[in-house]
């Protein structure tokens, strides 16, 4: 039988992941994120599909699309895109694949702006503040599902 597959998607800037401020978001990349998850997917007999985009649009794509696919689990750090919003809370609502909210920092220790969370009011639950290992604890908790 094929591995469970579980959709991984990045919002705006995470592109830029280890190339500025490492004192917020860490040193790795977004390649080498993905090279984590792609070894510990394989511990845990899942497969994983990473995207990122800079475009509130193509996250809802591919939400419906995870869904359309049988995915397991979502793991969404939609960066800024989490505070604001409303079209990505309206896409997780509307799929019954469970979707878990990433992030690297902790957004609750940071400005009151990132303090509300659109996505974090739809998702099966949330995994701030880890660094890389955000995504990781994430995974397990997919796995888990
Ligand atoms: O901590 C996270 O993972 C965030 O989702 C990151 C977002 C931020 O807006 C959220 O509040 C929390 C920002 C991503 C921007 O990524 C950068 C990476 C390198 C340099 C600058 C920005």
């Amino acid at each position: 039988m094929a591995n469970k597959l579980i959709y991984v998607l990045n919002g705006p800037n995470l592109n830029l992941l280890g190339l500025r401020e490492p004192e917020i978001y860490g040193s790795d990349t977004l390649d080498d994120i993905a090279a984590l998850l792609e070894d510990r997917a394989g511990e845990l007999g899942l497969s994983v599909d990473m995207r990122q985009s800079n475009h509130e649009g193509h996250l809802v794509d591919w939400l419906h699309e995870a869904q359309a696919e049988g995915a397991q689990a979502v793991l969404l750090n939609a960066g800024a895109f989490t505070h604001t919003s409303v079209a990505l809370y309206d896409a997780i609502r509307s799929i019954r694949t469970p979707v878990i909210e990433v992030h690297l920092s902790n957004p609750h220790a940071r400005e009151a702006f990132r303090h509300k969370s659109y996505v974090g009011m739809a998702a099966k639950g949330s995994i701030a503040g880890f660094g890389a290992r955000s995504y990781l604890l994430a995974l397990d908790a997919a796995a888990a599902l």
